[in-house]
């Protein structure tokens, strides 16, 4: 049975489960974050709520309204007013990282077969959570928040709510039930589904397509080695070759035997597993199978039947050791939560449930786990710490606030976290486990999670650069020496094509993309160059050369020149660039017209500056705003959101003054439209989501609405007034 007590749960999430006034955000000394529910009242005297905690459990604020603003630059400084309240004591602005749907079922799934429970609170408010979440039409679940019921969502989160003691009978079971059972039943979800529905004993290890350990065995120079394949593919892929080469499964009970009842729309008994191998609901599929892939598989499943056993135990080892080498690179972060709720079945399967590693593995899970207003979530990551202080603190320095007296503190307590956050070392099993060099470099969230992504790196350092050297009076925290080590992993990066990927070079041939076994996700099997990741370096190199002119001038030089040429490759004929990681084709232009503009590039120089600006001019709605919707990433098109969104007019707007785009108008209109939709107390109100990933899953960066309006703010501020002056010349 499920471990826990069956409770009445009420139908609707509406209201909280639990007492919000006791939840409190508590910090690792990296930053990771964890929150805790204080039982006792002692504990909430010594750690009380603030404005923080309120903000992100979406309790009321309270606060007062601030002085109506009169032009961007004090409608900035609101802005600024209200985000100095979400920095935390060590300097950064931890931050919710929801969207993707496929997370919380890898957190529970996970947790319960090996048998790590939660604590009642977590509990209720998961549940909470998946109520406040299921589509109200059809009581169903997505691959994400914003995206339609599918099998993949519906049935693993079904099953989330099982595990946690949620009667079958509950209305909100049996309308998500009915759903799944329209849309196929269980049969019909994805690999990554079946992965966890095999790991759970409710669907049999046969209807998967064989994912065999025997890949590591093979030698690395084969082109579709999987060292080769994007890290995170290949992290995901370790754990689940092991546990699929073992056929792991959690033994029978009676949940497992009622959700086999309850999944499928026939017998399960009688159910022919391989025959479901490539059965997938049409909604859940993006990525259909290339012949090349059936073919292997056929070939894949030709060789189950005739494994070698000490070959198996080979690879297994091989694999085991994998799981290991990222572990402990990681302190136990891991990739990110996928990888890691299946790293902790492997150590709980090798080393069993008193070892360290199982421990370990207990206490990191809490970092991804998040609550907000509608209950508790898994993270996409342990939470995006460095990309969002990357952005404040340059839109701190660019707008001039970050200069004033009253926001100094805040400005170099954020660049006390930069440099801590910068890693110093490489990874500890480097070459075994395959790692690029991380030793100065940025990661996304903590360093302890620790891998080199190459925007992060260029962001971070300029970041630094920007508070270090543009700020009157702020110490240089973080030395020449480190700088240089940041751009030497930059240099290092850079692909064939003259672009940058996101963790390391690109190590395989495109065709690899034809093995795609995923279904649901695009472009996850090898790295590819992507427009933003670029740009980011470009615009981190040309700053660092401004403040350093002498170090390793020529392969700056060098490096820049080739990863211009990708970029004008890159760009769209209708003048944008397409954005792979926020949305969409605003996102990656903002980027791209940044670091042409360091290049010289720009409206009256470039013809590629200019018609990049023609083009966003031409989305400009009505109203002022960019609106562009999730979907112009999964159709590499333009698609118009509903609204206009803040975020996006911010980077819209950046993206013009960066390529000097000589007519005020655009410009003007756009602040007017971020100004009136700023709440009295400074903050922005949520839309949609902002990021991507894999060209099928949103996720939020909720920090955008206050760091890129900000900074839009301050840039229009400053511009407006240049272009003013060169008229009056
Ligand atoms: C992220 C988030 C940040 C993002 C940027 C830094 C914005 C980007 O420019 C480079 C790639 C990176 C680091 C990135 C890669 C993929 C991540 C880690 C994510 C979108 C957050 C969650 C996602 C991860 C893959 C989720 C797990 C799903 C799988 C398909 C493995």
């Amino acid at each position: 049975m499920s471990c826990y007590t069956p409770i009445d749960i009420p139908a609707s999430g509406e209201k909280t489960f639990v007492d919000y006034s006791r939840w409190k955000l508590t910090y690792t000394e990296d930053g990771g974050h964890i929150w805790k529910y204080l039982k006792t009242d002692e504990e909430i005297q010594s750690l009380p709520q603030t404005v923080l905690d309120k903000y992100w459990l979406g309790l009321p604020l309270n606060l007062p309204a601030l002085p109506p603003a009169k032009d961007a630059l004090s409608a900035a400084r609101n802005g600024l007013h209200f985000l100095k309240h979400l920095q935390a004591e060590d300097g950064h602005w931890p931050g919710s990282y929801a969207g993707p749907m496929f997370l919380l079922p890898g957190l529970v799934i996970g947790s319960y077969v090996t048998r790590m429970t939660f604590q009642e609170e977590e509990r209720l408010e998961i549940i909470r959570y998946l109520l406040n979440r299921a589509h109200a039409e059809d009581g169903g679940w997505g691959i994400h928040i914003e995206g339609p019921s599918t099998a993949f969502g519906t049935a693993l989160n079904y099953v989330v709510l099982r595990i946690l003691g949620v009667s079958a009978d509950h209305p909100a079971l049996v309308k998500a039930r009915g759903t799944l059972h329209r849309l196929g039943g269980a049969t019909h979800v994805p690999q990554w589904g079946s992965f966890w529905l095999s790991i759970l004993n409710v669907y049999d290890w046969e209807g998967n397509n064989p994912i065999p350990p025997e890949l590591w065995v093979l030698p690395e120079w084969l082109p579709f080695h999987p060292s080769r394949w994007w890290t995170h593919c290949r992290m995901v892929y370790i754990p689940m070759c092991y546990l699929y080469g073992i056929r792991w499964s959690m033994p029978e009970n009676d949940l497992i035997l009622a959700l086999r009842e309850e999944l499928y729309t026939q017998n399960y008994y009688s159910i022919d597993w391989p025959a479901q191998r490539n059965t997938v609901a049409e909604i859940d599929l993006y990525v259909p199978h290339s012949t090349l892939l059936n073919v292997a598989n056929l070939a894949l499943g030709a060789y189950e039947n005739c494994v070698h056993p000490a070959i198996r135990r080979k690879a297994l080892d091989i694999c085991y050791k994998q799981v290991i080498y990222e572990d402990e690179n990681t302190g136990y972060q891991d990739l990110a939560p996928v990888n890691m709720m299946m790293n902790c079945i492997v150590r709980y399967a090798e080393d069993g449930p008193d070892s360290q590693a199982y421990k370990k593995h207990m206490k990191a899970r809490a970092d991804a786990m998040w609550v907000c207003e509608d209950g508790m979530f898994m993270g996409g990551t342990n939470g995006s710490q460095l990309w969002d202080i990357v952005f404040i603190a340059q839109a701190l320095v660019e707008s001039g606030l970050g200069a004033e007296e009253e926001n100094r503190e805040c400005l170099s307590k954020a660049l006390q976290w930069l440099d801590q956050c910068q890693i110093k070392e490489n990874p500890k099993f480097m070459k075994e486990g395959h790692r690029h060099p991380t030793r100065g470099a940025w990661p996304f969230s903590t360093r302890t999670q620790g891998y080199t992504v190459s925007d992060c790196t260029g962001e971070g350092l300029k970041a630094v650069i920007y508070i270090q050297e543009h700020v009157p009076g702020m110490p240089k925290l973080v030395s020449e020496r480190r700088l240089c080590d940041a751009v030497d992993i930059m240099l290092g990066m850079q692909n064939a094509d003259g672009g940058f990927a996101s963790y390391e070079v690109i190590r395989g041939p495109g065709w690899l993309e034809l093995l795609n076994p995923a279904e649901v996700f695009g472009d996850i099997m090898i790295e590819h160059s992507y427009p933003e990741c670029t740009t980011s370096v470009i615009t981190a190199l040309s700053i660092f050369t401004k403040h350093y002119p002498h170090y390793r001038v020529a392969d700056i030089e060098h490096v820049t020149k080739r990863a211009v040429e990708f970029l004008h490759n890159a760009q769209k004929p209708e003048g944008g660039w397409y954005g792979s990681w926020g949305i969409c084709f605003t996102y990656a232009t903002q980027f791209a017209l940044e670091s042409l503009s360091l290049v010289g590039e720009i409206y009256t120089t470039s013809k590629s500056a200019r018609r990049a600006c023609d083009f966003l001019v031409s989305k400009q709605r009505a109203d002022g705003g960019w609106g562009e919707s999730w979907e112009s990433c999964e159709k590499i098109a333009w698609v118009e959101h509903k609204d206009s969104q803040v975020v996006q007019t911010a980077w819209a707007t950046m993206a013009l003054i960066y390529g000097r785009y000589p007519h005020p108008e655009p410009i003007e209109r756009a602040v007017r439209l971020v100004m009136s939709r700023q709440n009295p107390d400074g903050s922005w109100p949520q839309e949609a989501l902002e990021g991507i990933f894999n060209k099928t899953v949103t996720i939020a960066y909720p920090l955008f609405k206050s760091s890129f309006s900000i900074w839009m703010l301050g840039k229009a501020h400053q511009y407006l007034a240049e272009l003013q002056a060169e008229k009056a010349n």
